[in-house]
């Protein structure tokens, strides 16, 4: 294949790559946009393999089998709600692909390298490296194969930011002078550390965060290897990659009250350290006819699902529960809180799946306005996303995080198996208000049995 035709199927890759962070950024358009994606990196890869500089295809095989041997089982096996590790484990590869890319360019061309390269090469190996470390310790803290709390100690900051500035600073060392190979290794071997060091005094709650923060740090050292290699889409794509995964961080920091600050410096995660103080007051439990008798009165219903319905994956019975209420004339919307479930967009996804049309779905900031209208509020498995101690609780781990209203409906109903608290850990005064009716049981049994009294009193009538 001619450089030119390469080059212009780079050109393609790279539009497709935009108009798929465009079109995910909608649900009616999320299928398409990960059509554009995957046909984008289709094209990208089948380009640079056709390229001249391709010298045989054996090893390029090898790793396309091993690549595949663990990536499809992968895909197929891992279930929604371990999603946030699974991508972190993701990045720790691509992190290691692009940190190796630049360990190997560095060796080849020592001492040849211009300083652009140099540089180009240090950013790509001291972000791989610390992402490498960094992933594979996120994906640890939330299978909780290593310890969820944040540990940490005085002068951790301080510590930390002192390994990365002497990577960096040997990396200067390297662009003035590559022919000093001995400080190389040094450098891998500090950002491996500063990457375990980074996520250690951050908490397990905290962590998808990070995982935006890291899929931000991968893409930026896939852009460099881009400038090391001379390899435009990888310059594009990592630059997408970078900047999306970056804003993706901000957006959720800002969802769950973190500053963005606190995410770069890592010094978050200490909500599990504050355990709960217990809310006092009587829990009023209902069985679901009774709830049904009240739900058939209902002019608007508002649903709001959280991690509980992904856990009992019940998103196929709430979709009949919406279907049944409808039918009998009730309105009803859904309440996506930004944070809810376990990653970004996890509600819509789940819903999507079920078939649940767009324009019931409502974002926190449009659902909120509506919940004095609303006479129920369901709550299907969700907890800290309708924890009013965020609201009303000065001190509490999620004082200040924005949730969901449902304590301004006439009646809430809160679907769950037991008075444990969610992810944050805190317990939930939403429980014992007088207008909630706590329904306990698994989220797909109860919203069964919701959906079973609905139909059955219109078979009845
Ligand atoms: P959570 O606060 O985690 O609460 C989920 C509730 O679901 C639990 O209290 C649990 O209570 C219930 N549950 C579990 N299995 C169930 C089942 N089979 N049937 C019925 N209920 C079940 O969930 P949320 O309200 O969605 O909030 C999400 C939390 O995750 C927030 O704290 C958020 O900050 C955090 N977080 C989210 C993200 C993203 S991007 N979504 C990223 C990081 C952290 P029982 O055990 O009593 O059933």
């Amino acid at each position: 294949m001619s450089e030119q035709a390469v080059q212009i199927a780079y050109l393609v890759a790279g539009v497709l790559f935009v108009l798929a962070l465009r079109w995910l950024s909608s649900p009616p358009t999320a299928r398409r946009g990960v059509a554009a994606g995957e046909i984008g990196f289709l094209v990208a890869v089948v380009a640079t393999l056709l390229r001249s500089e391709v010298v045989t295809y054996e090893w390029i095989l090898i790793g396309l089998f091993a690549g595949s041997a663990i990536g499809v089982p992968l895909g197929l096996l891992v279930p929604m709600t371990a999603m946030p590790q699974r991508i972190a484990l993701s990045h720790a590869f691509g992190a290691l692909a692009a940190a190796l890319v630049g360990i190997a360019e560095f060796y080849l061309r020592t001492p040849h390298l211009s300083k652009v390269t140099m540089t180009a090469i240090g950013v790509e190996v001291v972000l791989g490296a610390l992402t490498f470390t960094g992933s594979l310790m996120a994906a640890g803290k939330l299978q909780e194969v290593l310890p969820q709390r944040p540990i940490t100690w005085r002068g951790q900051n301080f510590v930390n930011l002192s390994i990365l500035a002497a990577a960096l600073a040997l990396v200067g060392v390297l662009v003035a002078d590559p022919s000093q190979t001995a400080l190389f290794p040094v450098v891998i071997v500090l950002s491996l550390a500063f990457g375990v060091l980074l996520i250690i005094p951050i908490g397990g709650a905290d962590m998808p965060t990070v995982i935006s923060l890291l899929n931000s740090y991968a893409g930026l050292s896939g852009a460099a290897m881009g400038f090391a290699i001379d390899n435009k889409i990888l310059i594009v794509a990592g630059a997408l990659d970078g900047a999306s995964g970056l804003l993706l961080s901000i957006i959720m920091s800002r969802a769950m009250n973190r500053s963005f600050r606190n995410v770069l410096f890592g010094a978050f995660g200490k909500v599990q350290a504050q355990a709960a103080e217990g809310v006092d007051g009587a829990v009023q439990t209902a069985e679901p006819d009774e709830a049904a008798e009240l739900l058939k009165m209902a002019r608007l219903v508002i649903i709001v699902p959280g991690y509980g319905m992904a856990v009992a994956q019940a998103q196929y019975m709430v979709r009949q529960l919406s279907d049944a209420l409808g039918e009998k004339g009730v309105e009803v919307k859904f309440a996506i809180h930004p944070v809810a479930g376990r990653m970004p967009g996890h509600m819509n996804v789940l819903l999507a799946e079920a078939n649940v049309g767009y324009d019931q779905l409502f974002d926190m900031d449009q659902i909120n306005p509506e919940f004095p209208r609303a006479d129920v509020a369901i709550v299907v498995g969700a907890n800290d996303v309708v924890n009013p101690a965020a609201k009303n609780t000065p001190g509490s781990p999620i004082y200040g995080m924005p949730v969901l209203n449902v304590d301004q409906a006439q009646t809430v109903m809160v679907i769950k198996r037991s008075m444990a608290p969610g992810f944050a850990g805190i317990d939930n005064e939403l429980f014992v208000n007088p207008k909630t009716m706590m329904i306990f049981g698994d989220a797909k049994a109860v919203v069964g049995a919701l959906v079973e009294e609905l139909t059955r009193s219109r078979a009845s009538l």
